[in-house]
């Protein structure tokens, strides 16, 4: 017979999730929605529908035998939207900084969007640089060596080259943003 009450003892045994905020962050049509739509749905979609405000998806993942939610802040890239993403970061763990990896620029003004997620929250999440639209190589401007250049200025924990289109690299972009969170917060 066990002397632990039993309420307590099924809250001793069952594992606590941990909840993980991300934000996917870049420039308008980098891919961020399409990204998130490939991980949620597996599926795809040319036509470019611009994000209005933000899309809050929440998923359950299994990372390291631990059970994490997820919930993922897919927010406008549009300079029009700058005045009310503000409200969005509070308490966020992780971001991908997108690019896209036919327009160099994009790459070039994630600077712009780690600034402003230090303005929000006072410090810097898990930032993850993914180059996305790696499909498209004909059109390619953007080399991993830029990337790898741009990246250790954003201090990024990892690079990663992915296709919202054919799902290279998406699943992984996210497992990955996950584990690096679970493990700092392991030290915290
Ligand atoms: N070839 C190719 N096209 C992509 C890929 N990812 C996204 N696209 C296309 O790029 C366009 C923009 O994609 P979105 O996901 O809506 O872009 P976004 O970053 O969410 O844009 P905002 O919401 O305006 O900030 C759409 O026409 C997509 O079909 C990709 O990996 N490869
Ligand atoms: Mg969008």
């Amino acid at each position: 017979m066990s002397l632990i009450n039993p309420c307590l003892r099924s809250n001793l045994l069952r594992k606590q999730a941990h909840e993980i905020k991300l934000l996917i962050l870049g420039d308008p049509a980098v891919g961020k929605t399409s990204t998130v739509i490939r991980f949620a749905t597996s599926s795809f979609e040319r036509e470019y529908k611009p994000t209005l405000g933000t899309e809050i998806f929440v998923k359950e993942l299994s990372v390291d035998e631990e059970k994490i939610i997820l919930q993922v802040w897919d927010l406008a890239g549009s300079p029009l939207f700058s005045g009310v993403r503000k409200g969005f970061y509070k308490n966020s763990d992780a971001a991908f900084l997108v690019c896209d990896l036919t327009r160099p620029n994009t790459l070039e003004s994630l600077k712009g969007w780690t600034a402003e997620t230090f303005k929000a929250l006072s410090y810097h999440p898990v930032y993850l640089l993914v180059g996305n639209k790696v499909d498209l190589t004909t059109e390619r401007k953007v080399t991993m060596q830029q990337l790898q250049v741009s990246g250790q200025k954003l201090q990024v924990v990892e690079i990663v080259e992915a296709s919202a289109r054919t799902g290279l690299n998406v699943n992984e972009a996210f497992y990955t943003v996950a584990k690096y969170v679970l493990d700092r917060k392991r030290w915290l």
